[in-house]
Parts: C-alpha cells; structure tokens; sequence
C-alpha cells in the first residue's frame, strides 16, 4: 500500500509519519516548498511539534516515508494543504485544486482520494467534478471522500492516533474504503457520514468554539463597565451543573478558530448571524484591549508626569507555545507601539528566543522594571509572578484573575 500526501504542513508531515510508522504503508509526502522536501528527506523536522523528529528520522531511515516535491503513483492520495481566505474572507480552496489537478494524471482505478483541508461545503464534490472532466473513465472507478482532523497543536501526534475521526465518502463505497485506510493508524473512533456533513462538521466545531469565546469576550466588555471581576463571575457561573463558559482573552488568534466560521458565513451569510457577530466580537476584544492599554498609558502620564514603562507580556496566539501565526497579542504590541510616542514599551515572549520585528526583554526583568503590566497570552510563566499593586496591572488573560 503506497499513500501520497499533499502537503507537509503541521498536519500534513505528521500524518504522513504516523501512517508510516504505525500504518505500515509507504509514504511519499509531497510539498511546494523545495526546502521543506530536502529537510524532511533529511530527518529535520520544519515544524514545531513535540516528539516528532525522533518519529521521522525512524521512517525515513527505514525507508517508509520519503519526501518530494512531486507526486508519485500511489494507492491513495491525501490533500492536506492550506485553505485560506481571501482579503473579502472568501474562503481559498486554489491550494486544493492545485493539488488535486496535480495528482489527476496518476489515478488509476480502485484508488482512493481524500481532502483533509478545512473547506466549505460542497468541496469535495467540486474537486470530483475536476476530477472526472480530466479522467471520465474513472468515474464510479476511484473512492472519493472528506476526513478532517481536529488536533490540537503541540499534541497532535497523540491526538492523530487516540481522536475520534468523522468520514464522509462521497458514497458509501467511499467512506468505507477510507475507513480501511484510517483504521490502520487511529485508535479513535471512525464515524460514518457523507462528504457535505463531514465538510461542515469540522466548520461547526471550530465556529462553536468561536461563539463560545465571544460570549466570554462579551462578558469581559460588561464586566468592565459594570465594575464586576469577570473570572470570578465566570467561575461562579460554572459551578452551576450544566454551565461551562470559556475564558475571556485578548481575541482569537490562530488559522483555525478565527478562520473557520468565515466558510460558514460566506456561505450562508442571511443564516449564520450568531457565527458571524462572535467573530465580530471576538476580532474587536483586540482593539479593545489595546485601547485599554493606550488610556492608562495616558491616565499614568497625566498622574506621574512622566511617560510609563509598559511590560507588553505575550506574542504567541495562546499560553505556552511558540506560534505567533494571526496571533491578536501581537497585533495589539504594535497598536500600543504605534501610539507610544516614546514611551519604554517592553515586549515579552517566553516561548521564542527571538523576533524580527520585536526586540525581547526577559520576562522577570520586563515585570520589575514595568509601571504598567499588560498580560496579553496567559502563559506559565507569568503566573509565577507576584500581584505587584504599585504597579497598574491589566490583565486580559486572566494570569491574576483580578
Ligand atoms: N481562546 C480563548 N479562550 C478560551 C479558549 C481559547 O480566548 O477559552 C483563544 C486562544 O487563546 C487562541 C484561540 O482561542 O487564541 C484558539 O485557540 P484554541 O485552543 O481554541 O484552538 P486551536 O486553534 O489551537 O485549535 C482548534 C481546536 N478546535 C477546537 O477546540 C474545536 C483543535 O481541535 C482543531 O484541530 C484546530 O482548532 C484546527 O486545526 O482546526
């Protein structure tokens, strides 16, 4: 059994290792990018992922798994490549296609064909369409059909094998035979469906997510007016039995949560109010928090005489990695940056060594020597330091809970 993926992103390779390596199938992983074949090829690993390299040094020593920047005849075919949207948050399903003309030639009948990529509904038929204009005779011959992933980065590799899976074949012949595939590697559960379901399923779950983090956002706006502790209301509130509301923070960040609704609203734009107004709220807590910030810079000169140093702690878009990809926390530094007109703004990121835009500072030395304390992405390390109250702390990520 041969399997091609498309795509050697940060789920692309390591689904690629794990199919190899538990699997037992021979993988070729396909990327654009030159660099990221020859370093994979190389046993490097391009992404940060713990406990991955040692995994792809193994298969690509063994010979299980190798890395090209074309396609080769396969068995299977993965595309599991970037799915952005454009400027108007019109989803960008250009990389699917690419990579799906560029395997067209090699299918042959019996194979199977899937999509991983987050994408809007209707996806996979579309790509089918492309497929049988090219190769009529294949039509009814290959199995076709949706299987996203819902990891959590930084423990994908035991999330890959231990989730549960949804697979939605564009028949059932389809669903089964990539349920043959997958049963190789997941130990989760693998759920039957059909490819539109299976396309939306990964949507809903991001966009609920999303709601759910705009209704904490929300509350944080209130809170602050009505003069309330919003941790400890939200605490108190989920002690209730059947209540759980997630934290407030300084917006959503990342390719996943703050992207994925915006399928469902392009698509559906007079239905999914709701889904469109929390990424409106959760896009705004950013502006919000870097007008918070700007204000007590002002109220701080005003009192003191003096411009404040201002301690600007975390870049990363959630606690305790090091992505800063669509990160708000960064988004809000360069606000506050923008306005400081000379004031200390001190930039603190534990997780990176360094940033080429941002200098670093430490984030003990950052703290002692702030005026003003901003926390922006509530990592570990923060918490480890004191409630200073001569200091003017504000925290939007709930490291204090005050
Ligand atoms: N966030 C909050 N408050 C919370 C939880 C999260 O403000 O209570 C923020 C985080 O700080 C971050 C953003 O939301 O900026 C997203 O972080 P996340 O931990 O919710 O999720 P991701 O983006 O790392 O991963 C999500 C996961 N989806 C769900 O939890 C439904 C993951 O399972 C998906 O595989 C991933 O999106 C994806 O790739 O789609």
């Amino acid at each position: 059994m041969k399997a091609c993926f498309m795509g050697l992103g940060y789920i692309g390779l390591p689904t690629a290792i794990i199919a190899a390596k538990e699997g037992g199938i021979e993988i070729v992983g396909v990327d654009i990018n030159p660099s990221v074949v020859e370093q994979t090829n190389a046993g490097h690993l391009h992404i940060i992922e713990p406990g991955v390299e040692a995994m792809l040094q193994e298969v690509v020593s063994n010979g299980k798994l190798h890395a090209s920047v074309k396609p080769e005849v396969s068995d299977a075919y993965f595309m599991v490549v970037p799915t952005p949207f454009k400027g108007n948050h019109e989803p960008d399903v250009s990389y699917v296609e690419a990579a799906t003309r560029a395997v067209i030639p090699l299918l042959k009948e019996g194979d199977l064909y899937v999509i991983e990529s987050t994408s809007p509904v209707g996806t996979t038929e579309m790509m089918a369409e492309i497929i049988f204009s090219e190769r009529p005779e294949l039509k009814g011959k290959i199995y076709i059909a949706y299987c996203p992933e819902r990891v959590l980065p930084g423990n994908v590799i035991y999330e890959l094998v231990n989730n549960d899976r949804v697979i939605g074949g564009l028949d059932e012949a389809s669903t089964k035979k990539a349920q043959e595939f997958y049963s190789r590697f997941v130990k989760g559960t693998l759920h039957s469906t059909n490819a539109r379901t299976a396309e939306m399923c990964k949507l809903t779950e991001n966009s609920s997510r999303d709601v759910q983090i705009a209704f904490a956002n929300e509350l944080s706006l209130i809170c602050d007016k009505a003069g309330i502790n919003v941790w400890e209301l939200i605490n108190l509130a989920n002690k209730h039995p059947r209540v759980n509301i997630l934290q407030p923070g300084c917006g959503v960040g990342g390719h996943c949560i703050a992207v994925d609704p915006y399928f469902i609203t392009a698509d559906f734009p007079a239905e999914s109010k709701i889904i469109a107004t929390a990424r409106e709220i959760n896009n705004y807590k950013a502006f919000w928090c870097a007008e918070k910030v700007k204000n007590a810079m002002l109220e701080f000169e005003l009192k003191n005489n003096r411009k404040p140093v201002v301690a600007m702690m975390g870049l990363a878009f959630k606690p305790n990695i090091d992505d800063l990809r669509e990160s708000p926390a960064k988004n809000i530094v360069a606000k506050v940056m923008q306005g400081a007109n000379n004031a200390d703004i001190l930039v603190v990121e534990p997780c990176v060594k360094e940033h080429k835009v941002f200098k670093l500072t430490d984030y003990k030395a950052a703290y002692e020597k702030a005026d003003i304390v901003v926390m922006l992405t509530a990592h570990d390390q923060f918490k480890t330091l004191p409630y200073d109250n001569n200091k003017v702390i504000l925290d939007f990520c709930g490291i204090y809970k005050k």
